[in-house]
């Protein structure tokens, strides 16, 4: 599916104007995932590389967690979107009213990543839901939803995204920790995988895959000579506000950008990498919960 942008909408935060047709709706409430090849100009996915591989605090924001393989995954986070090119991203139109599109309603910015799969060196993510991480964090709905956007050429050689087609249907399933991070449980992914089909989530720089927070995802190491960096914005539906503070941020309104700020604040230096990134050691709750409730029995 190659979306046609129908252009922004005026006023209001949901406007519900966003890229993808009924069908496209209706196939995401199906499949847990939808494609939007080419929602980025190669001149905005091109700002945003040039951008985070200069990033000196982006790189020194970085942590790298164990997959339990050998490898590392390397990930930079923040909260709020900012005002530089990663900013736009999350905050553009195009982006943001396709969202609220398929989460039915306005959404707010709950976080974004940089994941930084290097060349050879970059872990894989063991199955999970993003859901299984978040439901600790006082959201009682998974109305919630991740949108990857492919920075690099994403091939199955350098650790594409992996979903499993319907999975979302099945609900919130146990999630445990192994290693340093939190994985669903491994008989219940398993035998879904007898059931659902597995897609290889390829992309393009520019595409996008916006996916479910119960839709079981993972992606192998990066074995090849090419990096495969990704950003991940992550939105949650005002209207599921959580009910106790966590490292994540509760109901902030999203200002949205028109589009052709991309470009413009990518080009303009001073405001180019302008974001708060977030110690995920020190702040991420979420897996130290599943630790804490392990050892707890
Ligand atoms: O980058 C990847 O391959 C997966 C990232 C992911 O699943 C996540 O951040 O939740």
């Amino acid at each position: 599916m190659r979306p046609v942008y129908k252009g922004s909408g005026e006023g209001e935060n949901s406007d519900m104007s966003g890229i993808f047709s009924e069908t496209d709706v209706a196939g995401y409430e199906e499949d847990g995932y939808v494609f939007a090849r080419g929602l980025f100009t190669s001149e905005e996915i091109g700002l945003l590389g040039e951008v985070a591989r200069n990033d000196q605090a982006l790189d020194s924001a970085a942590t790298a967690l164990d997959d339990g393989e050998g490898n590392r995954v390397r990930l930079s986070l923040w909260n709020h979107p900012g005002d530089g090119i990663y900013g736009m991203f999350a905050r553009s139109r195009k982006l943001v009213d396709s969202v609220e599109q398929l989460i039915g309603g306005e959404v707010y910015h709950y976080h974004s990543k940089m994941v930084l799969k290097d060349a050879r060196t970059g872990g894989a993510w063991a199955w999970h839901q993003d859901y299984g991480y978040w439901y600790q964090n006082g959201l009682l709905f998974p109305d919630l939803c991740s949108v990857m956007i492919a920075v690099d050429e994403a091939t199955e050689e350098n650790g594409c995204l992996q979903l499993l087609k319907g999975s979302q249907k099945m609900g919130r399933v146990n999630h445990v920790l192994s290693g340093e991070q939190a994985g669903a449980d491994r008989e219940r992914v398993d035998e879904a995988a007898k059931h659902l089909e597995l897609v290889q989530a390829t992309m393009s720089p520019g595409d996008a895959v916006f996916f479910h927070s119960n839709t079981l995802h993972c992606s192998g190491a990066n074995h090849s000579e090419n990096p495969r960096w990704a950003m991940i914005c992550c939105y949650n539906a005002a209207s599921n506000n959580p009910y106790k503070e966590s490292h994540h941020p509760s109901y902030t309104p999203l200002e949205k950008v028109d589009d052709d700020e991309i470009v413009r604040v990518g080009k303009s230096d001073a405001a180019r990498s302008a974001v708060e990134f977030a110690n995920i050691e020190e702040d991420d709750s979420s897996a130290k919960v599943l630790a804490e409730s392990e050892g707890e029995g």
